[in-house]
């Protein structure tokens, strides 16, 4: 399918001040590959202001929400607080949040519409832990993840794309092979085209999982691959931007 990528870095618990010149650095060659390529940069909560000041019309996101719009919920941010902090995507449901805070696929979702209701883009994750693979259940996991996570109700689809992230595959330099990609990608599709019709079948699935500047041409061949979210190789942008190159 020929649609522009959009390539996300999430920094994780990475990431202060001292580092904007990197995020500079990432605006710039993505502001001069603009039309061919999307970018954005998920930095932790702290840094969204700052960051969002510092490169003026680059996305840059969070990496969690809380699905409320206010209220008694300490440590927690929502979707108007992001927004005015400048930031203009989040993550939402990626497996260390499922996993580490117990987030379970309605989460998700309930999480996923307060972004899209708030005007974010929201990059929605799903993946299958390594068990779960080699019991040959990974593709009934994820498509049951994405039943139960997709958004509903008036929802704007362009401002949504889907991360396909094998668990077994994040920050252990391990990559799915790109048969297994093609499978996932394509059951995923389906699962979008059932709950939204044909309007399903323009929302990008990005993969993530170890994606590096060696890999990323071979992953954004596969079919379906709509681009990519980044983890350890979006911190610098001497290891980012040859991704986002391969993506353009
Ligand atoms: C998967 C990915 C980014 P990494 O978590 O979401 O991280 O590229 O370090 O595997």
């Amino acid at each position: 399918m020929d649609m522009v990528k959009l390539i996300a870095g999430n920094w994780k618990m990475h990431g202060t001040s001292a580092d904007l010149g990197e995020v500079r650095a990432i605006a710039t060659r993505a502001g001069e590959l603009a039309g061919r390529v999307e970018v954005a940069l998920c930095v932790p909560a702290t840094l969204i202001h700052r960051a969002a000041e510092a490169v003026p019309g680059f996305a840059i996101g969070a990496q969690d929400i809380h699905h409320k719009d206010k209220g008694a919920h300490t440590g927690d941010v929502c979707a108007a607080m992001l927004h005015d902090a400048g930031a203009t995507v989040v993550i939402v449901g990626h497996s260390e949040r499922r996993d580490a805070h117990r987030e379970a696929d309605a989460d998700v979702r309930a999480k996923a519409e307060a972004g899209l209701g708030a005007g974010l883009s929201v990059i929605l994750c799903i993946g299958e832990s390594l068990d779960e693979r080699e019991a040959g259940r990974a593709v009934a996991t994820v498509s049951a993840q994405v039943d139960a996570s997709l958004p509903q109700g008036e929802i704007d689809l362009s401002q949504l794309a889907l991360a396909y992230e094998p668990i077994w595959a994040i920050g252990t330099g391990r990559v799915a092979g790109v048969g297994d990609i093609e499978e996932m990608h394509a059951a995923i599709r389906q699962r979008l085209v059932a709950a939204y019709g044909q309007a399903g079948s323009a929302v990008r699935i990005l993969y993530g999982g170890s994606v590096k500047p060696d890999n990323a041409a071979e992953i954004f061949a596969v079919p379906e691959v709509g681009g990519a979210l980044v983890g350890g190789a979006s911190l610098k942008a001497a290891d980012f931007l040859p991704i986002v190159e391969a993506g353009a």
